[in-house]
């Protein structure tokens, strides 16, 4: 396996001068986040990008994410030259040498969690999702800021969406996405780029608005769309794991043996007796999954893609972009780096 870290470019509080000094790092997964969604990414500002990545002593191999307008999940609108952009991206991105592309199928809210900074018992702080604070949330009242979520959008936008949205069925999300692959994998395999979807997260429905990247029926539904080896996934244990439906270690037993794991997310995260979740540190004893299982999934699958540090609560003082700091993160590089060492010589 690859070590990487995802990195939020130039602005981003954690520099690539101290990701570069965790032991076995080998990149840094990044995007370009000032282009608006849908639009195409120019060589110029990828090979900029890898410059500055390749400076700093770091591989700059994966992207996460290139984000999906809505329109084409919506399959309306700009759909076809959204998709015609998408294509472009996956060339432009290919012939900068990346070799994975991450992305996801959500209706408007990416990742979501009702509170960002939730103190924990040993005084660090982490992001949650507890249910009593998610019934007082009202996406449409215009007060809602949650990272993962768009601040662009206006409150008349997110109206218009979930009206949208309101009037589309699973099965029509379904439709849209294999629209969407079948256009968009021939690409991916004549420039060498792998395609990997992240999982919902939560993987259940949010606000009422349809979710179905979110277990193994759906997964081998999402795998069979296009059945090729680029058409492939982002395994996040943590999406994935935070309802006990999903068992972890048998899903990357699974895929990865079928060679369709190109970027693997490792967290833990405590699932709370309601069905809310905590997200904690690494450490198998921190939270409901078994970290090591998970990693020996891997192992015993000849797992030679890229993996990463997921989120990572806020320790020592910290302060940043949450889930995003530097420390935890860097704690879970480092424990995933032992497993990993203690199961290339135990085999
Ligand atoms: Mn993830």
């Amino acid at each position: 396996m690859k070590m990487t870290f995802r990195w939020y470019g130039s602005d981003d509080p954690v520099s690539l001068s101290k990701i570069r000094q965790i032991p076995n790092m080998s990149g840094v997964v990044s995007a370009i986040y000032d282009i608006p969604v849908g639009e195409v990414w120019p060589v110029e500002r990828i090979q900029a990008l890898k410059r500055e990545v390749t400076a700093a002593g770091l591989e700059l191999e994966v992207i996460e994410s290139v984000p999906v307008h809505e329109d084409i999940k919506l399959g309306r609108g700009d759909c076809e030259r959204y998709i015609e952009n998408y294509k472009q991206n996956i060339k432009n991105l290919g012939q900068c040498g990346i070799k994975v592309i991450c992305y996801n199928f959500m209706p408007v809210f990416d990742w979501t969690r009702t509170q960002l900074d939730k103190e924990l018992p040993d005084g660090s702080n982490a992001l949650v999702y507890y249910k009593d604070q998610l019934e007082k949330m009202n996406p449409l009242s215009g007060e809602l800021s949650l990272p993962g979520w768009d601040a662009s959008y206006k409150k008349e936008d997110l109206q218009e969406l979930f009206e949208a949205y309101g009037k589309l069925t699973e099965e029509d999300l379904w439709h849209n996405l294999e629209h969407f692959l079948s256009e968009i994998i021939p690409v991916a395999e004549a420039s060498d780029v792998k395609m990997a979807i992240h999982p919902d997260d939560p993987p259940w429905n949010i606000f009422g608005l349809p979710r179905i990247i979110t277990n193994e029926k759906n997964l081998d539904r999402f795998l069979a769309l296009v059945d090729s080896p680029y058409n492939g996934l982002t395994l996040c244990s943590g999406s994935l794991g935070c309802t006990t439906a999903n068992d972890i270690p048998a899903l990357v037993r699974k895929y990865a043996g079928m060679g369709r794991i190109h970027f693997a997310h490792v967290r833990n995260v405590k699932i709370l007796p309601d069905g809310g979740f905590e997200e904690s540190a690494h450490d198998s004893s921190c939270g409901s999954l078994d970290i090591f299982a998970i990693l020996k999934a891997y192992h015993d699958a000849g797992f030679d893609g890229y993996i990463r540090p997921d989120h990572g609560r806020m320790i020592w003082g910290e302060t940043g972009r949450a889930g995003y700091g530097l420390y935890d993160r860097a704690l879970g590089a480092v424990y995933i780096n032992g497993i990993w060492e203690a199961l290339d010589k135990m085999s």
